[in-house]
């Protein structure tokens, strides 16, 4: 077993590879169902890709961020404008990825956008070498456990059959999201047909630290955690929080960086971290937070942005690192999509496991008769 320090030495050794194109290209892929969380809807999933091209080898980085900036600031334009401006002239072919990411860190904030640029650069390195995204990672799992989150439902009955039918396809946790005025009725009912199974609440920022009498109510619940309760860009109000309530708080859209994953345990703001690799800033950076959980004590899980399978794909295979202890939001494609622009789909095992993608890079294919029927924006920068 590799520790995540090691992988990151080494990876920081790698050259960036060259390329002789690179392409923004815009999707729209429908969801089969909305998608809602306290602070947005989605009905399909609006995402930048980035390609890159050398010789035979294509490799690819998909953003996280959303169209609108109701999750996090950045948005798939802004992230278009930053990669395009201000990344793609800090990448040259040959230099250690160690000192890339040392580059980066010139332009202030913008870890979606950094992370696609990045993404995209090792899986062509990984693509070159023939080796799995996993491998390059110092990963050594083979399959991950599955998680699924459930969007804001219609009624606390309605939500008990989302669940049921997780449940019964085998996922090992279920997340729920929660907002005020549409918590504890719906935490309850799922708990009272459940009463076993790995559940946890995602607020989206949702309420106030004037609300944490009520959040303590959430406690009876045996909670494995409560996701981002307070403020998208907030550490301290969540450590006052967290001295009241027994359930661990987990962070998600305050952390985009490893220096915000360590002033938030310091502050005891979060108990649990939520790792988005495509949020804060890319694999190399989740590698060094990884190294700060394991060294901190604090459970980590992948968090996911509804990715397609382009990012879906780099998201399992970071999970095969060690530190992941929990379960992530990794569900199968068919959860969202009809029909996506990879193959092959991430589909559950029957003990609700999913492999890791063989071949090298990614794994995964992007095929173009549908990429081309859900583009709809495309450009060639290089
Ligand atoms: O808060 O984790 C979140 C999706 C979009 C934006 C924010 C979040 C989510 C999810 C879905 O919860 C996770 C997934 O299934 O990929
Ligand atoms: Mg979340």
């Amino acid at each position: 077993m590799t520790s995540p320090s090691t992988a990151l030495a080494a990876l920081e050794k790698e050259a960036v590879p060259p390329f002789e194109h690179l392409d923004l290209v815009t999707v729209r892929i429908p969801f089969i169902t909305p998608f809602s969380i306290s602070s947005a809807t989605w009905d399909c999933k609006e995402a930048l890709l980035l390609r890159l091209s050398s010789g035979t080898v294509t490799a690819w980085g998909e953003c996280v961020a959303d169209p609108d900036p109701y999750y996090a600031p950045e948005t798939t334009v802004s992230a278009a404008h930053v990669i395009k401006r201000f990344l793609i002239p800090l990448v040259e072919p040959g230099m250690p990825f160690g000192e890339f990411s040392l580059r980066l860190k010139r332009v202030r904030g913008n870890s979606m956008a950094k992370a696609t640029l990045e993404n995209a650069l090792i899986d062509l390195l990984a693509r070159r070498q023939q080796v799995s995204l996993g491998t390059l990672l110092g990963g050594s799992r083979t399959k991950i456990p599955s998680g699924i989150s459930l969007g804001l439902q219609e009624s606390p009955n309605q939500l008990v059959r989302e669940v049921e039918t997780a449940v019964a396809r085998g996922y090992h946790r279920v997340k729920i999201k929660v907002k005020k005025g549409k918590d504890l009725e719906y935490i309850r009912a799922v708990r009272e047909r459940f009463p076993g199974i790995q559940l946890m609440a995602d607020a989206n920022g949702d309420y106030t630290l004037e609300d944490a009498r009520h959040l303590s109510r959430f406690d009876e619940f045996s909670l494995m955690m409560i996701e981002q309760p307070l403020s998208y860009s907030d550490f301290y109000e969540h450590s006052l929080l967290q001295a009241k309530l027994t359930t661990p708080i987990c962070l998600d859209e305050s952390i985009h960086s490893l220096e915000d994953a360590r002033s938030a345990i310091a502050l005891g703001g979060c108990r649990i971290l939520n790792l988005k690799q495509g949020r804060v800033g890319g694999l190399l950076e989740s590698l060094r937070i990884l190294e700060l959980a394991i060294s901190s004590r604090v459970p980590v899980w992948s968090g996911g942005m509804d990715e397609s399978g382009i990012g879906r794909a780099v998201n399992i295979h970071l999970q095969t690192v060690d530190g992941f202890t929990l379960p992530g939001d990794t569900s199968e494609t068919s959860r969202y999509f009809h029909e996506d622009i990879v193959d092959p789909p991430v589909v559950l095992d029957p003990d609700g496991y999913i492999d890791v993608p063989h071949g090298p890079g990614s794994g995964v294919s992007v095929v173009l008769s549908r990429l081309e029927k859900y583009t709809v924006e495309k450009e060639r920068v290089v």
